[in-house]
């Protein structure tokens, strides 16, 4: 949603959905877990089971226990690591309950009485796979079952990330935990000698409320029927799965591979001190070079891969923040055990896509219908649901412009399967025209992405009242694929559409 939510403390009109009382996660005292680090997983060729399961594990040394799903058996699913090329097979087994504790929103699509309550559907986000092996949503399994999956790992060096992408239920079932990251590493990272080990250190973002007793609180609309809400953000801002840790850092440079899996929630991220960082990669890899950031936005499933140097600030601290919110102190300490090599200046060749290459040019309308008080009721790309039939038939191997035409008063992180793309441009256009005559009328100059969008993306920020265009060329597979919002609570209702590949 908006970076103005980047700040906690929101009041919300929906009703909790049980009268006990909600933590009030604000008033816990910060920084007195240490940040958790995942179990890393080698890709060694052979298969990797991950199974899904429930588990109770504590968020914050005063918060009892929580009741949470994960793909292992702590909070954190473990870290897959695998080389570029590598093909990596990984047996995804659902050893959830059969009952939800979250609650279903029965009237949405996929979603009703007919079906299974506990259905998982495992996508490996920005990875170039198959259609079989993407996790297609009406493609889930029950508890019980397993789907073995085939990612060939023909791409670079980035961060991906797997979650729950179940029809109709993928918001709560992530929103329950079902979430984990997956590092690729290739031979340009290799030659970069960036910070490894000890001081490459994942960070992954989320937002949860809980009640008094320690369980996960996901709100309703107060509408028994339709419980669904368009937007959840929570006051408890959690990484890697304790509220407001803290890390011990030795006073050098540390890489930190930053994705949001929040539901909604956009994180505007920077250091209490005010330093700057350097921004090495965004979502499929790699920048050109880095770019130095004083802040920098992540929408939800944006990744960053960022660069901090504690080296000024030795037996000091300092804090990640989102807006004015520290989420995770630093505390520096004397002495570094291994110094640092400086920060590269160039990182890797990323030849831009020319305009010219594309075959056609799409153009995707964002919609929000609400109610007479101003509620949103449902959400749609082209003004179409996603049972409708397909209308999107991109050609293998051929390029396409995408233009995002957003007519909601949101930003919408628009997410699309299968392929990695560039961001051409921003431009503001006349909304009230283009509804009344159906007719784009710009109304400024074109945009140009900012220097660390400037790496291929597979997530875009999808700004109000502009056309948001990205080139995309549709490489790897034939088959249907989706594109939808990054926002879980739209994707759900329904801003989510199928693609298909042709040949
Ligand atoms: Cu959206």
């Amino acid at each position: 949603m908006a970076i103005a939510q980047a700040m906690p403390g929101m009041k919300r009109l929906q009703a909790p959905q049980s009268a006990l009382t909600p933590l009030r996660t604000l008033a816990l005292a910060p920084f007195v877990d240490a940040l958790p680090l995942p179990e890393i997983v080698r890709n060694t060729g052979l298969p990797v089971t991950l199974t899904m399961r429930e588990i109770r594990a504590k968020v914050h040394r005063d918060v009892p226990a929580t009741r949470m799903w994960s793909y292992g058996p702590a909070a954190m699913a473990p870290l897959v690591e695998t080389r570029a090329r590598q093909p990596l097979t990984i047996r995804w087994v659902n050893n959830l309950p059969a009952k939800h504790f979250l609650p279903i929103d029965y009237s949405l699509h996929g979603s009703g009485h007919d079906v299974p309550e506990v259905r998982a559907a495992v996508h490996l986000h920005g990875a170039k796979t198959a259609s079989k092996d993407d996790g297609y949503p009406e493609d889930w399994f029950v508890p019980g079952q397993s789907r073995t999956c085939h990612y060939p790992m023909d791409q670079e060096a980035t961060a991906l990330w797997f979650h729950d992408h179940a029809m109709g239920i993928n918001r709560l079932n992530t929103y329950a935990g079902l979430f984990g990251m997956l590092l690729v590493r290739d031979e340009v990272e290799d030659a970069l000698q960036l910070p490894s080990g000890a001081y490459e250190v994942p960070l992954i973002l989320y937002d949860r409320d809980f009640l008094a007793d320690g369980e996960l609180l996901y709100d309703v609309s107060g509408d028994p029927a339709k419980p669904w809400i368009p937007e959840f953000s929570a006051d408890g801002i959690l990484v890697n799965g304790k509220i407001r840790p803290y890390l011990e850092v030795e006073p050098r440079i540390y890489r930190f591979r930053v994705v949001n899996v929040a539901n909604s929630r956009f994180f505007q991220l920077s250091l209490s001190d005010g330093q700057a960082f350097w921004q090495i990669g965004c979502d499929q890899g790699l920048l050109a070079a880095p770019v130095a950031q004083h802040s920098v936005v992540l929408g939800c499933a944006e990744r960053a891969d960022l660069l901090v140097d504690f080296s000024g600030l030795a037996g000091k601290t300092t804090h990640l923040r989102t807006g004015a919110f520290d989420i995770v102190q630093f505390r520096v300490k004397g002495q570094a055990a291994v110094a640092h090599k400086p920060v590269p200046r160039v990182l890797r060749s990323i030849a831009r896509t020319p305009e010219s290459e594309a075959v056609t040019t799409r153009t995707i309308t964002l919609h929000d219908y609400k109610d007479d008080v101003d509620r949103s009721m449902v959400m749609l790309l082209n003004r179409k649901h996603w049972h409708e039939p397909t209308t999107e038939f991109p050609k293998l191997h051929t390029a396409e412009i995408w233009e995002f035409v957003n007519l909601t008063d949101d930003t919408h992180p628009m997410h699309l399967h299968l392929v990695r793309f560039q961001i051409l441009d921003r431009r503001p256009f006349d909304t009230t025209a283009y509804l009344m005559e159906k007719t784009l009328r710009f109304t400024g100059q074109a945009e140009a992405p900012a220097a660390h969008e400037m790496g291929w993306k597979d997530v875009v920020q999808c700004p109000p009242g502009l056309v948001t265009r990205i080139i995309v060329r549709f490489e790897g597979y034939a088959g249907r694929y989706l594109y939808h919002c990054h926002i879980l609570e739209h994707e759900a209702n329904d801003m989510m559409r199928p693609f298909e590949v042709v040949v």
